[in-house]
């Protein structure tokens, strides 16, 4: 017999005696596999399987979810926001090409399918909707609003990016004009100059103070009660910025980030005042940018009040294949010897990375992603040796949103011979980042809502020992170029690692063993 669960909108359920579903949660019992490596005397490793025991407690009440972005009139803030009202409405448009009708397409929650299992009579796989594995909020439902130095509504900003097709923008155009950007603090220090003649909606002052910090919290309450939501998410689109300094006494600790911004110390940014602010009202703060707004005193902060915090930087497009290819490469055991990586577009993202200090916070990020899959491959690559990598990005105002980005993958192959592999990537930027903010959004309200405790022989154990993850979720890696891991925690760059992550914790929670391609079923009858 199949037991029945609590909630009829669930398409599938897990039949276990570790799995129980009551109205309120599901509860599953979960057997951590992995192995422990120790260096024996004579210098073998000694390899042990490992087995840990996990409680998981999911809260399936799906939220009414806010979703607040710092920088919502920029390319993607406006696009995400219009792409969301076309497929709240099931909108149709008509292009050139004949009709298209909204989607998620490079959402991997809304966009994808994970296997569930294997068919008890055909034998065959079973894939599901990745966004039916757990009680995830639906993005058209997700109430949009946030911050802009620009003053510009909605349907104008829209206009100004460039982004959509003429015929979806008027079918949005009443309810984007009727969305403001809230003011936003301006530190004209930490973006680039050319981007001053857009700050025209500003919360007085020009360096970090804790009004801006109560302000920004004040925003995000009253967002909260306009709308009557249970959650708000906040998300950081807005410009790069320049890197911080980390300054011993200024943003090393919580508490001295804290005193830097009551002191109006000029090496707190925009960003990082944000991320406080959050982290204090207790709202998960992401940053899709590559600067480094967590410095080690707000990570400390966030810990400390048990915040959620992601960064940096979406992933999209050049940056993710990276992170396939090279992954594909070194796996392959083909010696990666070099990429150079070339960028124009001509949106406003590119104007501000026009300038060097902005720029170098972008080349950093999509500099450091193949760092892991070198390190891990002791056969390719000596102790230190690296593949040579540079990145080149340059302002085309003709081009756009549509962004060109260029590679060269260089490897060395069987016998001293060589591989050459070029990649001419075109698309709008806006439309592969959109979808990001989307997933950033559900991936991180969902982590709100699960809970875990450490399973002990005297198991049934009360809940107030449940605990949440840690507080910096890098479970959000597949969609950040340079994924901010717990201080001291490895970095994982390899797209296929960061998605089975993301896959199994999913899955983990409702009590299903990893996904496995082992496919013994098919190999031994
Ligand atoms: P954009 O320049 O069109 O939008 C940024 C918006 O932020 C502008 O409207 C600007 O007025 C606003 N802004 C600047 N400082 C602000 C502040 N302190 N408070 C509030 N608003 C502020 O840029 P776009 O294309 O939307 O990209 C946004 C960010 O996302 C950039 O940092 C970009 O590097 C990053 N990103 C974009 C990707 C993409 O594929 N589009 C991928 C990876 C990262
Ligand atoms: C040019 O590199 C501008 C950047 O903002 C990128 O478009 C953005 O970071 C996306 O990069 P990627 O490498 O993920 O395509």
């Amino acid at each position: 017999t199949v037991p029945v669960s609590a909630s009829k909108e669930d398409i599938f359920i897990v039949d276990s005696p570790n799995v129980t579903y009551t109205e309120s949660e599901i509860r599953s019992k979960y057997t951590y596999r992995t192995t422990s490596v120790a260096k024996g005397a004579d210098g073998k490793y000694v390899a042990t399987p490992k087995e840990t025991l996990y409680n998981f407690k999911v809260d399936r009440k799906i939220p009414k979810t806010g979703m607040m972005l710092v920088g919502l009139g920029g390319n993607n803030g406006s696009t995400v926001t219009a792409g969301i009202i076309a497929n709240r409405r099931g909108l149709v448009w008509e292009t050139r090409e004949g009709p298209r009708a909204a989607n998620y397409y490079g959402s991997v929650l809304m966009g994808s399918t994970m296997k569930l299992g294997t068919d008890v009579h055909t034998n065959q796989d079973v894939n599901i909707p990745f966004h039916e594995v757990l009680p995830i909020v639906h993005p058209n439902d997700l109430v949009i609003g946030g911050w802009d130095i620009s003053s510009m509504d909605l349907a104008t900003a829209m206009d100004r990016a460039a982004v959509l097709e003429p015929t979806l923008k008027a079918q949005v155009k009443k309810e984007m004009s009727r969305i403001v950007p809230l003011p936003s603090i301006y530190y004209p220090d930490f973006i680039a100059a050319n981007q001053e003649d857009r700050a025209d909606n500003l919360i007085p002052g020009d360096k970090a103070c804790m009004a801006h910090v109560e302000k920004i919290r004040q925003d995000i309450r009253e967002f909260k009660a306009q709308n009557n939501l249970d959650k708000v998410i906040v998300q950081w689109t807005a410009n790069t910025e320049r890197y911080a300094d980390i300054l011993p006494g200024v943003n090393d600790t919580a508490e001295n980030l804290l005193k830097a911004i009551e002191n109006g110390h000029e090496e707190v940014s925009p960003s990082t005042v944000f991320a406080v602010a959050c982290i204090l009202e207790n709202t998960p703060f992401i940053n899709g940018s590559p600067q480094n707004t967590f410095v080690p005193g707000a990570i400390e902060l966030a810990a400390k009040h048990g915040a959620f915090i992601g960064g940096d930087d979406f992933k999209s497009g050049q940056t993710k294949m990276k992170s396939a290819l090279v992954d594909f490469l070194i796996n392959a055991g083909i010696k990666l010897t070099s990429i150079a990586s070339y960028n124009h577009l001509g949106n406003n993202d590119g104007k501000n990375l026009s300038s060097q200090k902005q720029f170098r916070s972008k080349e950093i990020s999509k500099s450091n992603v193949v760092d892991d899959m070198v390190e891990a491959n002791s056969v390719l690559y000596k102790k230190g040796e690296h593949p040579d990598h540079t990145v080149v990005i340059k302002y085309m105002p003709a081009v756009g949103d549509n962004k060109r980005a260029l590679d060269e993958y260089y490897a060395e192959i069987f016998l001293g011979g060589h591989q050459t592999i070029s990649i001419f990537n075109v698309c709008e930027d806006s439309l592969l980042a959109s979808p990001l903010i989307i997933d950033l959004v559900l991936v991180t309200e969902m982590m709100t809502r699960i809970q875990w405790q450490a399973q002990t022989s005297n198991s049934e154990t009360a809940d107030d020992e449940f605990k949440g993850f840690h507080s910096v979720l890098s479970i959000l890696s597949y969609m950040l170029k340079a994924p901010l891991t717990p201080p001291g925690t490895p970095v994982v760059n390899a797209l296929a690692k960061q998605r089975a992550a993301l896959t199994n914790i999913f899955r983990a929670c409702v009590g299903l063993e990893p996904e496995s391609d082992m496919t013994l079923e098919h190999k031994l009858f």
